[in-house]
């Protein structure tokens, strides 16, 4: 986490026209997304932006990662960050003034309204919206990104009701915390950084930008095990694969997700 040296660069990096208007003739130019985590477990992110792509765009200068205890924030002597729902009910709620006070620090700014323009706080909550690719494309291009991560059995509603920009699931399970999601939000976004990813991939062949899933790939050996691979791959017939790759990509669309086909 927060490795940041901008001695490091794996590759040349590209000239990027940002759509802010931030100039940049190369990387090392561009400011990194500050990306703030609010979390009563930051240890939990200790080593899980030491891999990959995101490891190498921290080192780039891409994106600079923190995460903090929200117990920072607390001023009473047991640094308590929770306490028991108004009205009853199990469980205990994230207080509001930690939040408040920690995204106050964080970004100068106690209120949504106040909230700088490229600046984004999100709440991570099963009752948030969903985090779809496009939204993840707006996070890249912010300059600071703060995510809390709610515990408990939920987070005083004040947090998303004046304080957080953005209110994010990340999909219609039940975790334990958002520091799941937060890493799931990390990860998609940093990707779509400019020259996070190297020159083999670009942002536009997703998955998801043709509405179709990837279609199957094989590699060595042709025989496995007595498992095969599809013969027209192994024929050089470049139409003809084209054609198997666009079909398959269709029929297991079809098999595991048929609402994107609707
Ligand atoms: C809807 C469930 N809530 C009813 C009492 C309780 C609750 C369950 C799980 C409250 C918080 C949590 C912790 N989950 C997250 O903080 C969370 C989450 C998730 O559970 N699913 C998908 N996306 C997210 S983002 C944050």
């Amino acid at each position: 986490m927060s490795v940041r040296s901008p001695t490091v660069r794996e590759g040349q990096l590209p000239a990027v026209a940002l759509p802010d208007g931030r100039a940049s003739d190369t990387e090392s130019a561009m400011k990194p997304l500050r990306v703030d985590i609010i979390t009563i477990f930051p240890d939990y992110f200790r080593e899980a932006f030491d891999y990959g792509i995101i490891r190498r765009a921290c080192a780039a200068g891409l994106i600079d990662i923190q995460a903090h205890d929200l117990r920072l924030w607390t001023s009473d002597r047991h640094h308590v960050v929770d306490d028991r729902p108004f009205g009853g009910g199990d469980g205990m709620v994230l207080k509001p003034e930690p939040i408040f006070a920690a995204v106050e620090s964080l970004t100068g700014a106690n209120r949504r309204e106040s909230i700088a323009a490229g600046k984004r706080v999100v709440l991570l909550s099963p009752q948030g919206k969903p985090f779809t690719q496009s939204l993840a494309s707006e996070f890249a291009k912010c300059e600071q990104l703060v995510l809390i991560c709610g515990r408990y059995e939920g987070v005083d509603e004040r947090v998303a009701e004046a304080l957080a920009s953005d209110e994010v699931s990340i999909g219609d399970y039940v975790l334990s915390g958002g520091e799941p999601a937060a890493l799931v939000v990390i990860d998609a976004t940093a990707r779509l950084l400019p020259g996070a990813l190297g020159s083999e991939t670009s942002a536009a062949d997703e998955s998801f930008s043709d509405g179709l899933l990837d279609c199957p790939q094989y590699t060595r050996p042709t025989d496995f095990e007595s498992l095969s691979v599809p013969d027209v791959l192994l024929t050089g017939n470049h139409a003809g694969i084209a054609r198997w790759r666009r079909e398959a990509a269709a029929e297991k669309t079809k098999r595991n997700r048929p609402d994107l086909l609707k």
